[in-house]
């Protein structure tokens, strides 16, 4: 396989682990714990994982070790370190015990369920030592959450004498990995199943678990190219560009984009929804810049958009839901509908309120509002062109400003999606050294008979050494919440909170922002060079810890 030489130069890097985990360690137990809610309801759901203390490793006396079997899977979307957390994983079993065996399912739990599996060999591991992606294994979203999956899953666990499961997820996985724990505990099967944090999207965080691997080098990687863009921008003074970035229900993506690369304008759809703006209100908001700037000749600038905009617009969220109910029992009727009719033929249908929105919506919106759906019937609002539906508004809004000579400017739109880009770059420094604690922490844990637990790697913004391993009871991040109608317990998604230090201080200089040209540019992740280049935590952790 021909390699660029960057990756030949990285393979060499020496992730760095926090000094406790340097030599041989010891489990110290904290007190037990509690869910963060719904604390009734999750203990008796989970009566042999419920309760757990916390676990810190310090520094202790050597120990001999039983040989053991070590399973790990990859769940969901990518996020840039994966396979640092294998390679930790993979070098702390064998510190414990040469003879220990690795075997990765291939393409997520469904690998588990289906018998899907390979054995991960140091030749293997060491192809893929601080590179980005999923591709050593492959990942899928095969939820695991059924009993005759977990008895499945069972056999080949067996059959291969693996002793623990390491689950590499986002929340819902972890949560799953959780219920799986608790399985194998109450039948007595002697497995034991350890989740680690992932997720681009930055929303599994909580006071145990400071952020999830892959936010640092996915956000890194945005800034870069929203920098560039801004200096385009900046160099040609004729665009606006509207970018939609990736992170679902939370802005936690957007907002360290712009702490990054202070845009004239960032939204955060939990303000948004807070503050019950309309449609309406956000494309004014955004005229309103424009127009600021326009008088002062600059007829540039850059939007930042969170992708799970649309559904923390009020309005937006009922028109989806009624169509949601609507097309689910009349998919075929309207299928059957002339396409040039079927724009009236939903405004028709639905209730004077919806229809109203829905006929505001420009033409190819409208259109993907009602066909992309989901196998549940539900609109994938991810594909939703968001930054086309804002620009198109803005510009109509301000063409009307022109007419009533309230906007003198020019208006001309460029329009940008980042999120695949981001998910696979090569780890940074900082998510290299955090993977790779990551999946050794977990390696410790199995080895400490745990089960039910969290790797953790806290303190993170102090360097690597000074960092603190050890383990969360899942259970302590749960909360009971409605799915499919039913109540459920999952772990809490962390959105971004309208009084944290990050969005507070982003609000604080975005007046600012609108109205000059305050960019940064960021440039490339460096990965060799002087620390304050390479190994710096993104904004938001700095601010969420003060330093
Ligand atoms: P996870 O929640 O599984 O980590 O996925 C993150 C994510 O990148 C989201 O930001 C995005 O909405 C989604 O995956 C895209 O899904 P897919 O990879 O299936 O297109």
């Amino acid at each position: 396989m021909t390699k660029s030489a960057l990756q030949i130069a990285r393979a060499a890097y020496q992730p760095k682990l926090p000094k406790a985990l340097k030599g041989a360690v010891v489990a110290k137990e904290g007190e037990p714990t509690q869910s963060v809610a719904d604390q009734e309801a999750i203990k008796k759901l989970f009566p042999n994982t419920y309760g757990m203390p916390l676990i810190q490793f310090v520094e202790g006396e050597a120990k001999e070790y039983a040989p053991m079997n070590v399973g790990v899977i990859l769940s969901g979307g990518q996020a840039p370190g994966g396979h640092n957390v294998i390679s930790g994983l993979f070098d702390g079993i064998k510190k414990l015990n040469p003879a220990n065996k690795l075997y990765g399912f291939i393409l997520g739990p469904g690998g588990l369920v289906d018998h899907n599996y390979k054995e991960l060999t140091a030749e293997i591991i060491d192809e893929y030592r601080n590179t980005g992606g999923f591709d050593i294994i492959g990942s899928g979203r095969t939820k695991l959450e059924k009993e005759d999956q977990f008895e499945k899953g069972y056999e080949i666990l067996k059959e291969l004498g693996i002793k623990a499961v390491v689950i590499i997820g986002g929340d819902d996985s972890n949560t799953n990995a959780c219920v799986l724990a608790e399985y194998y505990a109450a039948k007595k099967y002697g497995v034991q199943v350890i989740g680690c944090p992932k997720t681009i999207d930055g929303d599994l965080k909580n006071e145990m678990i400071e952020t999830s691997f892959g936010f640092d080098t996915a956000c890194k990687t945005y800034s870069e190219v929203i920098g560039n863009i801004e200096r385009d921008c900046n160099s040609a003074r004729k665009y606006w560009h509207f970018i939609k970035l990736m992170g679902r229900s939370a802005s936690h993506i957007a907002l360290e984009c712009a702490l990054q690369t202070q845009p004239n304008i960032c939204l955060i759809s939990e303000e948004v929804e807070a503050k019950n703006m309309s449609l309406d209100d956000v494309v004014t908001y955004i005229a309103n810049a424009v127009a600021v700037r326009a008088a002062e000749g600059n007829n540039f600038g850059i939007v930042l958009i969170p992708e799970g905009l649309i559904e923390f617009i009020p309005a937006m969220k009922k028109l989806i839901s009624e169509l949601n109910d609507f097309l689910a029992v009349n998919a075929e009727e309207y299928a059957s509908i002339e396409p040039n009719k079927q724009r009236e033929y939903i405004i028709s249908k639905l209730s004077a309120e919806n229809a109203a929105v829905y006929a505001s919506l420009p033409e190819g919106v409208a259109r993907q509002l009602t066909l992309d759906r989901d196998p549940h019937g539900n609109v994938q609002v991810s594909l939703i062109e968001t930054e086309k539906l804002l620009s198109e508004m803005v510009g109509k809004k301000l063409a009307a400003w022109k007419a009533e000579g309230k906007f003198v400017g020019k208006f001309s739109a460029q329009h940008h999606f980042f999120g695949y880009e981001g998910r696979c770059a090569a780890p940074s420094n900082f998510d290299a050294d955090y993977c790779y604690s990551l999946g050794y922490t977990a390696s410790m844990l199995i080895a400490n008979g745990k089960t039910g637990y969290m790797s953790s790697v806290r303190n993170t913004t102090a360097p690597a050494e000074e960092w603190i391993a050890g383990g969360v009871p899942i259970t302590m991040m749960m909360n009971m919440e409605r799915r499919h109608g039913e109540m459920k317990p999952v772990i809490q998604k962390a959105l971004v909170k309208l009084d944290g230090a990050p969005f507070k201080a982003f609000a604080a200089v975005r007046d600012v922002w609108a109205k000059e040209t305050a960019y940064v540019y960021p440039g490339p992740i460096q990965y060799f060079g002087p620390t304050e280049v390479c190994d710096q935590p993104t904004k938001t952790l700095q601010l969420e810890q003060a330093k």
